[in-house]
């Protein structure tokens, strides 16, 4: 394309390198145009995807989307880090030497983009002006409109970001080509897709899919596997898959901050967005700052562990999003909230969406209404009456900016102090309620044995029970030994140190039901959590952690089954002494684990033996 310059020049996009590199894919992946994309632009691309079929209104202000029916989840086989050093090889990373795949990608993304446009955009990372902004630059290449509409939402658009950087070449590299989506073999032998994050080079090559994660590189490749690529390399911050609240207590003024990590679809932004339950809203207020991604970093001047979310929008999951379990959800996803859903079910005559868990009963009148593949449901078969109307990964987005409950404070370049880091997941049985460590490298020893069940996020892999360490298995960048090593070091250079808790709010009893109510209700054991920290409780000692004593949890205003709340506050020898098994056989896969994380887990082991309940 002989008009690049012209271009860029037109769009003020000023900084020679990130030049070089759009001239570079613009030429390979063949496309047609170019446009450079501001936040700005927004209103104009959405009308602009409108006329094009590719968004549909959904009542004023809302937009509806459906991907194509075999591209709807995280694809963990077809992710990749490449690098040029194999020692950066770890168990759950995926790692493939660069030079193997670089030149697949290169080859795939060859004339991929004949007839469309690249949109380029420039992205930032996390809060302007913040400590980390540096690791956050970035520029996504696209073929891709709606992509490019949930990029503005996800994160900050702008050739500002790129422009005056003090080493223009200080940029993510990364580069989106959707593909042929029908002919693409998902799931199959013949599996033509490819998620690469080259983290050596800082650049990102996802060939094959227009959903989420996969696209929206941003979010997971850049702010996840990027993100604690170079935190670990720079030795200076964590990037992990974690939301980041404050809950203010305003009889005291105080606000604690807590951040932590439970594998994807398992609350993360259901906790972030939470009201607390009415009983305890006249003293407590949760603000949301981040559900998905935290970066990490001791402060140079105070000490202190801070923390920020790097995004600037929400990719939520919408099943069971309702008025009583998150209204904050739905405040943030009103009319003219301008939020985007993608694989609900909608109905185009009414303009209405709607997901599993929005209303205990789907609409009663199922005239005008299509599934999320666009099948309408008043033609289903009996065999089809059970499908779900939307599909289990169906999400909405939305910038942080409508979050009713967003923090005053969550644009600013300091970050906030980390009193607490919490882990979790989907278990079924073992984890009580709440569990509170106090010594670093049991915390953290604790965050690499989480194992929690598997869900819709990634494809085909609902419900298998599996080790997923600090609820970053799929974003793992580099070995896990480094990982940990790195992660105590961070948190040992830090003055103040952070609590660490186990959390679980699926329990469940032998009938199948949740013992614990969930959503709301969660604050309760994170309050007593930050009384223990104050050292205004002393809970029960146990070789798993502190639990709360009964009567320490704050109940006020909820109803719940006496057994329930016993069984979610007691551990279980046996099981417990079981999963230390399994837990060695874990660890053991890791090579050079440091001798801390052993050591912690030999104390929990011979804590466990000499437990009497
Ligand atoms: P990713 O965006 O995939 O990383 O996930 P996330 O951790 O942000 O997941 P999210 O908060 O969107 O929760 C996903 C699912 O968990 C939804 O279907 C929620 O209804 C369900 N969920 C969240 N909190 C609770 C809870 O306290 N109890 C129960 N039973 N379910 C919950
Ligand atoms: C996750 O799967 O953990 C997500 C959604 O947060 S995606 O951006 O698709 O990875
Ligand atoms: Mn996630």
């Amino acid at each position: 394309m002989a008009n690049v310059e012209a271009i860029l020049d037109a769009a003020g996009l000023t900084n020679p390198k990130v030049r070089e590199f759009v001239a570079e894919y613009a030429e390979l992946t063949g496309a047609e145009r170019i446009e450079v994309v501001n936040a700005s632009d927004d209103a104009r691309l959405i009308q602009e995807a409108l006329e094009a079929g590719e968004l549909e209104p959904a009542g004023k202000g809302r937009y509806y989307s459906r991907s194509y029916h075999k591209d709807t989840a995280r694809s963990e086989e077809r992710t990749v880090v490449s690098t040029s050093d194999p020692k950066d090889k770890g168990v759950y990373n995926n790692w493939k030497p660069a030079d193997e795949m670089k030149p697949i990608l290169l080859e795939k993304m060859k004339g991929a983009s004949a007839g469309k446009t690249m949109y380029v955009i420039p992205y930032l990372m996390a809060p302007a002006g913040n400590a980390l902004a540096p690791w956050g630059v970035g520029v996504e290449l696209t073929d891709n409109r709606p992509v490019v509409l949930h990029m503005i939402r996800m994160s900050r658009v702008g050739v500002q970001y790129v422009n005056d950087l003090e080493d223009p070449n200080l940029f993510v590299r990364a580069v989106h080509v959707t593909g042929d989506l029908p002919n693409l073999g998902q799931g199959t032998a013949d599996d033509k897709r490819w998620f690469v994050t080259v983290a050596d080079e800082r650049t990102i090559l996802h060939f094959g899919s227009s959903y989420g994660g996969n696209a929206l590189l941003g979010k997971i490749a850049h702010g996840l596997r990027q993100g604690a690529y170079d935190g670990w390399t720079s030795k200076k911050f964590l990037g992990e898959q974690y939301m980041l609240i404050g809950i203010k207590d305003k009889e005291t003024g105080k606000t604690y901050h807590v951040t932590g990590g439970f594998p994807s679809a398992s609350g993360k932004t259901n906790l972030a967005m939470m009201l607390p339950p009415d009983a305890l809203g006249d003293r407590y207020e949760v603000y949301f700052y981040g559900d998905d991604i935290a970066w990490l970093w001791v402060d140079e001047k105070t000490g202190k562990l801070m923390a920020m979310n790097p995004e600037n929008g929400v990719f939520g999951v919408a099943k069971d999003t309702n008025e009583v379990t998150n209204p904050t959800a739905l405040g943030s996803i009103d009319e003219s909230s301008e939020a985007i859903f993608t694989n609900v079910a909608y109905n185009p005559t009414t303009q209405e969406v709607w997901w599993e868990g929005a209303t205990p009963e789907p609409p009663a009148d199922t005239t005008g209404w299509l599934d999320w593949k666009g099948n309408p449901i008043s033609e289903r078969t009996p065999e089809q009456a059970g499908e779900p109307w939307a599909h289990p990964n169906s999400r909405f987005t939305t910038t942080l900016s409508k979050v009713p409950n967003i923090a005053p404070d969550w644009d600013e370049a300091a970050g906030v102090p980390v009193d607490a880091i919490i882990f979790g997941g989907r278990t079924r049985d073992r984890e009580p309620l709440i569990r509170a460590i106090t010594d670093v490298a049991e915390g953290v020893y604790d965050g690499l044995t989480l194992g929690a069940e598997a869900t819709f996020a990634a494809e085909g892999k609902e419900g298998v029970l599996r080790y997923d360490p600090m609820s970053n298995r799929p974003f793992m960048a580099y070995g896990e030994g480094d990982y940990a090593e790195h992660y105590l070091n961070i948190i040992n250079a830090a003055t103040d140190k952070p609590i660490f808790a186990h959390v679980n709010w699926f329990q469940r009893g032998e009938d199948g039901r949740f013992l614990w109510p969930g959503y709301r209700e969660n604050l309760r054991p994170l309050l007593w959590l930050m009384q223990l920290k104050e050292g205004d409780v002393k809970g029960v000692r146990t070789p798993v952690g502190i639990l709360p004593a009964k009567e320490e949890l704050n109940l006020e205003g909820l109803e719940i089954d006496q057994a329930d709340l016993d069984t979610v506050l007691s551990i279980d020898k046996a099981r417990w002494q079981q999963e230390i098994g399994y837990r060695a056989e874990h660890l053991e896969q890791f090579p050079h684990l440091p001798e801390a994380i052993w050591e912690a887990h030999r104390r929990v082991e011979a804590d466990l033996e000499a437990y009497e309940g």
